[in-house]
């Protein structure tokens, strides 16, 4: 039986926390659904990004519910949903870091990997095949060195990561449930999506942050890895909308999710220091390049004409990467009506404008005679 005591369904997120958790949170409470979230105990607070979204226990009548847990822990999931009873699951919880799995390879394949078949197994042994709903977090990484330009549902996967190949697991345990148990399972194979909640070690937000803060006078230098990669780039309030739509269909199907338009990491960087009007200059030979300001326009900024603000630090190259992404969102359009609201201009100046208001606070700070808080990566 569920939880709920009306007639409200009822969705469990996993990576509540996390960018996309917190829009979807969002998303099916404006729907009028029972949210429960998993969140992981962590030694300081996580929920900086659902903070807006809680309600209090003690009060009755709430709609939005957390509970600890972990991918890596059966126990956890089983109760979960057990106790939640969900019509809809929506896995998007993973170490979602491509750099990082690199260097957490059995983590990443056990939380991302086996943690997909740990709820796909608890909605069987307990009973709720039938029942539940469940969407899988699949990625455009799965493409990895890609066969056909542009990807689309059939192209066929090559990964480059060990985050990818726990994630191709994933994906094909979800196809396997689905055909062997009839659950009401899909993926979802996002392209890159952003926004102002992205982590900040994702390379937009990290241009976004270190732009603004560089200025604002209080960082110097911003450095990158790979800056010839090419990526399709969407808003994530207009994916999670995705997400949901994939499971209200008559029948369960795999579905790309993607603007079809690709940039690179350095035009994101033209377009975000634009937005501040900062002009930048790479200079240098091949992957050898530096980014200088070259003169500094709109009143907002106030970098000094010959700042560096771009460097390469081959620490952030990746031992295989992933050279171009470039998504063909057709399926999407015609089954979903999928419709990217949200342009490549649009989304990096919320980012920059986000990140502009709050690196002003810490410039206020610091004016104020404090040390501003710094973080480089
Ligand atoms: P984030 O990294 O922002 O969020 C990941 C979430 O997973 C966080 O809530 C994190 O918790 C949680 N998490 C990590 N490990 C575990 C674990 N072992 N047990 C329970 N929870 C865990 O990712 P996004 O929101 O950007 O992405 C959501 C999903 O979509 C991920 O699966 C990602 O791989 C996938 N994806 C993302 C794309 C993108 O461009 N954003 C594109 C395609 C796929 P905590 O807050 O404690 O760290
Ligand atoms: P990605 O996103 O690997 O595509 O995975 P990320 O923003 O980390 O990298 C995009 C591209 O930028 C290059 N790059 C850098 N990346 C980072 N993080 N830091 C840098 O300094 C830097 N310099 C250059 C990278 O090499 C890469 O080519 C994201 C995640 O959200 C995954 O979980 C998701 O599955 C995919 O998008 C789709």
């Amino acid at each position: 039986m569920s939880t709920n005591s009306n007639t409200r369904k009822v969705a469990l997120i996993t990576g509540v926390t996390g960018q996309d958790g917190a829009y979807l949170a969002e998303l099916l409470l404006k729907k009028g659904y029972e949210v429960h979230g998993i969140k992981r105990r962590s030694s300081l607070f996580n929920t900086d990004r659902i903070d807006h979204l809680y309600q209090d226990p003690h009060v009755d009548g709430r709609h939005f519910t957390l509970h600890y847990g972990d991918l890596t822990d059966s126990t956890s999931l089983v109760r979960i949903i057990q106790q939640v009873q969900p019509d809809e699951i929506y896995n998007l919880a993973a170490m979602s870091h491509v750099a990082v799995s690199f260097q957490e390879p059995e983590y990443t394949a056990n939380a991302d990997g086996i943690g997909t078949l740990r709820i796909l197994e608890a909605i069987r042994i307990l009973g709720l095949t039938k029942k539940t709903r469940f969407y899988q977090a699949s990625t455009s990484e799965l493409y990895g060195l890609v066969q056909e330009i542009p990807q689309k549902e059939t192209t066929p996967f090559y990964p480059r990561s060990p985050y990818a190949v726990a994630k191709m697991y994933a994906y094909w345990i979800t196809v396997n449930y689905r055909e062997a148990y009839g659950i009401y399972a899909c993926n979802g194979v996002l392209f890159n999506h952003e926004s102002p909640l992205r982590g900040e070690t994702f390379v937009t937000r990290k241009i976004t942050r270190a732009i603004a803060r560089i200025a604002l006078g209080l960082q110097d230098c911003l450095y990158l890895g790979n800056m010839s990669a090419l990526r399709d780039w969407g808003h994530a309030r207009d994916y999670v909308e995705m997400q949901w739509l994939m499971l209200q269909q008559d029948q369960p199907e795999d579905f790309v999710i993607a603007t079809g338009v690709q940039y690179s990491v350095r035009q994101f960087v033209e377009r975000a220091a634009a937005e501040l009007g900062v002009t930048v200059r790479f200079e240098g030979e091949g992957e050898k390049e530096i980014g200088i300001v070259e003169s500094v326009t709109g009143d907002r900024a106030k970098c000094k004409v010959g700042d560096v603000i771009v460097r390469v630090d081959p620490r952030y190259y990746r031992p295989t990467e992933v050279e171009t992404l470039l998504g063909d969102p057709t399926k999407a359009k015609e089954k979903l009506g999928w419709v990217p609201t949200t342009s490549f201009e649009e989304l990096v100046r919320e980012m920059i404008e986000a990140d502009y208001t709050s690196a002003r606070k810490d410039s206020l700070v610091k004016l104020a005679g404090f040390q501003a808080f710094d973080h480089h990566e």
